[in-house]
């Protein structure tokens, strides 16, 4: 049995504990969420050991702890998928790690204190959007790969959502067409119509 441990649903599920989700619904794995509190995570004694910068989300296999989603991504499509959704390794790998430019900047808008901040973490977040959008315009899948569905696309579809949507003052995911058409495709998987239900 697989644990993941994420923030409590009331304090918002969370972007990078839904890719792991996603991604062990994908491999339809035997697996249990478990939410550990938000003030637990930021200052019980216990919670340091797992994880040293106090985030979630974080696997517990057995005796193995992993940390930091891209880690638990690729740990998760090596030993349990054979590889599968880890299909052109490196340049996967790649969109997986190009995905955090989005998340720093979110994550700076989030504690942007003045409009000037706030427009400068916005366009950050844009410009990585627009790398997603270009990216996919000459993808042969429809997917981030042209090898197909990976976990770079899981890693970017829990960062494309409503709420990021309205933070980055986005009329429509539409202003981005390529991420839109793509967004459409990658929700309709079972896998992923799952983990935002859970
Ligand atoms: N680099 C980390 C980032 C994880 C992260 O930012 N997690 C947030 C929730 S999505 C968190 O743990 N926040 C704890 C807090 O706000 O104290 C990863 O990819 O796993």
């Amino acid at each position: 049995m697989l644990t993941l441990y994420h923030l409590p649903y009331a304090e918002g599920y969370g972007a990078n504990a839904r890719k792991i989700a996603i991604l062990l619904n994908e491999l339809e794995l035997n697996w249990k969420g478990e939410a550990v509190p938000r003030d637990t995570v930021r200052t019980s004694p216990e919670y340091v050991l797992l994880h040293p910068d106090r985030k979630v989300p974080v696997l517990k296999d057995g005796e193995t702890i992993v940390i930091e989603s891209a880690a638990i991504l690729q740990y998760l499509a090596e030993v349990y998928g054979s590889g599968k959704y880890l299909e052109s390794k490196y340049d996967t790998l790649a969109w997986v790690s190009l995905q955090n430019g989005l998340s720093s900047a979110v994550a700076s808008l989030f504690h942007a204190e003045d409009e000037s901040q706030k427009t400068k973490a916005i366009n950050n977040a844009r410009h990585y959007l627009g790398l997603l959008d270009d990216k996919l315009a000459s993808s042969k899948s429809g997917y981030i790969l042209d090898s197909g569905y990976s976990i770079a696309d899981i890693a970017w579809i829990a960062f494309v959502d409503e709420r990021r949507k309205e933070r980055l003052r986005l009329e429509s995911w539409e202003q981005f067409p390529n991420i839109a058409k793509w967004q459409k495709k990658v929700l309709t998987r079972p896998a992923v119509a799952k983990a935002y239900e859970e």
